[in-house]
């Protein structure tokens, strides 16, 4: 039996929001009490975590005095201290108080817009004070119920003007920081402005620093719409901009369900994970879920490890798909090649155009061949089953 307990070198890491999260929802109260973010932390370094992320209000909330906030910072310090625990990543809460109510940097109310720049420029502060690295933007609230309300066009100016203005401030500063941009499709507007990681990554490009900026995809966000969350966290990082990612599971087409990693769709979460370990993402692998509102706080450490916990199942199940010689077998007679093709692939030229146009093909015999894909999928089942 293998040993499953997470290590450092895992970066594993969950969100105050995560662990913290109270259960409430729309059509009931808070099943558990509120815990300081010093109390959280010690809750994740006792499951094992590696780092801990936060939204400037997680942390410090949006009415506390300086005095206030120095005494959560110094707890909270002093929990990071105890535990060994880091915080890679921060971002800000700009979807919880009524003011955001219409969105934050595309607000049609400028005080808004302004407000939210102002709130993001203190939490940027705020993350890199605590060691933060990658800096998240979710757009909570950038998004309409009613498309007469705003022209689609300018939201996404306003969007890309608030993110250009941060990354000057960032090298102004001359902060050691990264973004992350998260798409998510809607909940809780009725729709969101950039909705899937693809439209992040296409963003992107037209922002004053790219190379400044990367994506965040959530698996939830990308399921929501029944769309493959592992092609989308491909292009990201084919693209160099997989910067950070939020683990977590959602049946499609329901509410924003925040499921435990690898609860409800275990083969996308192995192929995902499978994925990340191929190619050597380095980055945290942050669960952004939370438990069950049946649970109480003992549920919550239930959840946390076995969010981890499969996640590293799911690393020894990619490695035997990996050495298991039926399955290479497989993958090599699926991917032969004699080489004859070779000629036409890669840079255009004219000769190699005509050359082409003038091969022939026999397309029956090509199509006639079985691809053995059914073969192929039953093993990795048997893998994911336990029974190879
Ligand atoms: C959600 C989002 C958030 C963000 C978080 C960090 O659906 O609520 O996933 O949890 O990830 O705000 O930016
Ligand atoms: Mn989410
Ligand atoms: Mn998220």
């Amino acid at each position: 039996m293998s040993d499953y307990t997470p290590k450092p070198e895992h970066k594993f890491t969950f969100g105050l929001w995560t662990v913290g999260n109270p259960g409430r929802d729309p059509f009931g109260a808070p099943v558990r009490s509120s815990k300081t973010p010093a109390e959280l932390v010690y809750l994740l370094g006792e499951v094992c975590a590696y780092g801990v992320n936060f939204h400037d209000n997680d942390l410090i909330p949006i009415d506390a005095t300086f005095t206030e906030a120095e005494a959560i910072k110094k707890d909270f310090r002093k929990a990071l201290a105890d535990t060994g625990l880091v915080v890679p990543m921060a971002t800000t809460n700009l979807f919880y108080d009524p003011v955001f109510k219409d969105g934050a940097f595309t607000s049609n109310d400028p005080k808004v817009r302004a407000y939210a720049i102002q709130k993001t420029l203190k939490a940027i502060d705020l993350g890199v004070e605590f060691g933060a690295k990658v800096y998240v933007f979710w757009g909570g609230r950038e998004g309409t119920e009613t498309d007469s309300s705003k022209k689609a066009t300018e939201a996404i100016k306003r969007n890309r003007e608030a993110i250009n203005f941060f990354c000057e401030y960032a090298l102004d500063q001359g902060y050691d920081l990264k973004f992350a941009l998260e798409a998510k499709p809607n909940e809780p507007r009725g729709d969101l402005y950039n909705p899937t990681t693809g439209h992040m990554l296409a963003f992107i490009e037209s922002l004053d620093h790219p190379e400044m900026v990367g994506v965040n995809p959530e698996m939830a966000h990308e399921h929501m719409v029944g769309i493959n969350f592992m092609h989308g966290v491909a292009q990201a990082w084919e693209a160099g901009k997989l910067f950070h990612i939020d683990l977590n599971d959602q049946y499609p087409g329901r509410y924003d369900q925040d499921l435990r990693f690898g609860s409800r769709d275990i083969k996308a979460a192995f192929y995902l994970v499978k994925f990340l370990e191929d190619v050597g993402y380095e980055g945290s692998r942050h669960f952004d879920a939370h438990a069950y509102r049946t649970e109480d706080f003992e549920g919550v450490k239930d959840f946390a490890r076995g969010c981890m916990r499969t996640y590293l199942i799911l690393k020894e199940k990619a490695a035997q798909f990996n050495a298991d010689k039926e399955i290479q077998a497989l993958l090599a007679e699926i991917n032969e090649d004699d080489g004859s093709m070779s000629q036409y692939f890669g840079k255009y030229s004219a000769e190699k155009a005509n050359t082409l146009k003038a091969q022939s093909f026999d397309r029956n015999a090509i199509a006639s061949r079985g691809l053995r894909y059914e073969r192929l999928d039953q093993l990795t089942a048997e893998i994911l089953l336990g029974v190879r």
